[in-house]
């Protein structure tokens, strides 16, 4: 197989020391840690549209494409053959097991539903042999409901009811599909589910409709017996003012009402929570502790700037908190984490996309890696069950069991209770924390 891609021999794992830029100095995917290989608990995968669709457009461009790649021109259906072709070869020589698309990344839009649809069978029908020859997995699909002009005004959240329909029959297309190439997951993300201005918006129509909505993806996965997760990617802002799924805690909030909880979990973004004014790490914790942390979608922002940057993770200091929330929440499940990133605009050539991806994984594993040697320590652990050890005494417990004001009331009088402050040794931990990084 030759593809623009093909220049470069497979990536290979040589060790901390190598300065060979084409070469893994930490992803040691057959490495074994906490029982399971580092390929195991990444289960790292490429997202199609940022690093094959994406032609390196910013809002102050003139023209198309800045990049140049053979599939930019054409035939769109035959390009998008040969897009995929490419997309397939990229994987391999990474060793990326997995990867993420959406309906309109691997085939161009028709004139009718029923034409977008056939050139989605016809990529799509390729791509299932592609992934039965390479072994490369699909982590997860979804239905783009917010590039067509249709979805100005949202999909599930669209004023006019023959939105949502077409937003239904389009999400049913690709549900279906994702359960075909034995997806491990089918996400939503909301990108104009949300409001320019109340002037003009029912907000408790749009809520329920999008719950509805939600519901009725849930009901259809279960009918076609779909074995992978619904998962819901919060997002603050961007491109809608306002968007419905916030945060962690929104969409949890949001999925109780609609009765949800227990069916749809969530894909959290590091660029997402920092939008949101959060640590990427207060989400994943947020979402381990409602019971609905799904997958990660893994990028990072840019402090000056107050966008979706989308850039490659590269500093695995940073990440370490929230491994160590997955590593104690045990793991992703059926999710993963996907590079929902792209190289800078500058970085024109395959080749970037190589070192972006290769820079992006190591540092992944490398921050996995110093949060699992700081879970085996034990040491933090330790630290936090002495500083909650009242609550596994009696007063404790009989709290916890659902003590009355008035049972509290009469022990803190009889016993004299006058508890006391005691540090919460902040500076210590960090520098625990410090000592594994
Ligand atoms: C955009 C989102 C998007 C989703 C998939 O900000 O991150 O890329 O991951 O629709
Ligand atoms: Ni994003
Ligand atoms: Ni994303």
């Amino acid at each position: 197989m030759s593809s623009i891609y093909s220049d470069i021999d497979p990536i290979r794992y040589e060790g901390p020391h190598s300065t060979n830029p084409l070469a893994y100095r930490w992803y040691d995917a057959q490495r074994v840690v906490l029982g399971k290989t580092l390929a195991e608990h990444l289960r790292p995968a490429v997202c199609y549209w940022h690093t094959f669709c994406w032609g390196g457009q910013d809002p102050f461009a003139l023209g198309g494409n800045l990049f140049e790649r053979p599939w930019f021109s054409g035939e769109p259906l035959a390009a998008a053959q040969l897009k995929l072709d490419a997309a397939f070869d990229f994987f391999q020589r990474l060793g990326m097991p997995f990867w993420c698309f959406h309906d309109r990344d691997v085939a161009p839009e028709g004139a009718t539903l029923r034409e977008s649809n056939a050139h989605v069978d016809a990529v799509l029908e390729r791509a299932a042999r592609k992934m039965q020859d390479t072994g490369v997995r699909l982590l997860w699909g979804t239905a783009n409901l917010f590039s067509h002009p249709r979805y100005m005004s949202g999909a599930a959240t669209n004023p006019d009811p023959e939105v949502y329909a077409y937003a239904a029959a389009q999400v049913k297309h690709v549900l279906e599909w994702t359960k075909r190439l034995n997806g491990e997951n089918y996400v939503l993300w909301g990108g104009r589910e949300g409001y320019e201005t109340l002037l003009n918006t029912k907000l408790r129509s749009e809520l329920d409709h999008y719950g509805r909505f939600l519901a009725a993806v849930v009901e259809h996965k279960h009918k076609i017996g779909f074995k992978g997760t619904i998962l819901i990617e919060p997002k603050p802002q961007e491109p809608t003012k306002h968007q419905y799924d916030y945060d962690s805690a929104t969409v949890y909030g949001f999925l109780k009402r609609y009765g949800l909880e227990n069916e749809v979990k969530l894909n959290l973004e590091v660029n997402h929570a920092t939008l949101a004014g959060h640590s990427f790490e207060h989400e994943v914790a947020t979402a381990a502790a409602l019971g609905i942390l799904g997958s990660i979608d893994a990028n990072r922002g840019d402090e000056q700037l107050g966008w979706d940057t989308d850039q490659f993770p590269n500093d695995h200091t940073a990440l370490v908190p929230a491994m160590l929330e997955i590593i104690r929440f045990a793991g992703l499940g059926t999710g993963g984490m996907n590079f929902d990133a792209k190289v800078r605009r500058q970085s024109i050539d395959p080749l970037d996309q190589y070192e972006a991806h290769i820079g992006g994984l190591d540092t992944l594993a490398r921050a996995f890696l110093c949060a699992a040697a700081l879970h085996e320590s034990g040491e933090l652990e330790r630290a936090l069950d002495a500083r909650y050890a009242g609550w596994s005494g009696e007063l404790g417990r009989a709290i916890e069991a659902g003590a009355s004001l008035e049972m509290l009331a009469t022990q803190v009088h009889a016993q004299g209770l006058e508890p006391r402050p005691r540090s919460g040794r902040q500076e210590r931990l960090e520098n625990i924390v410090n000592r594994f990084v």
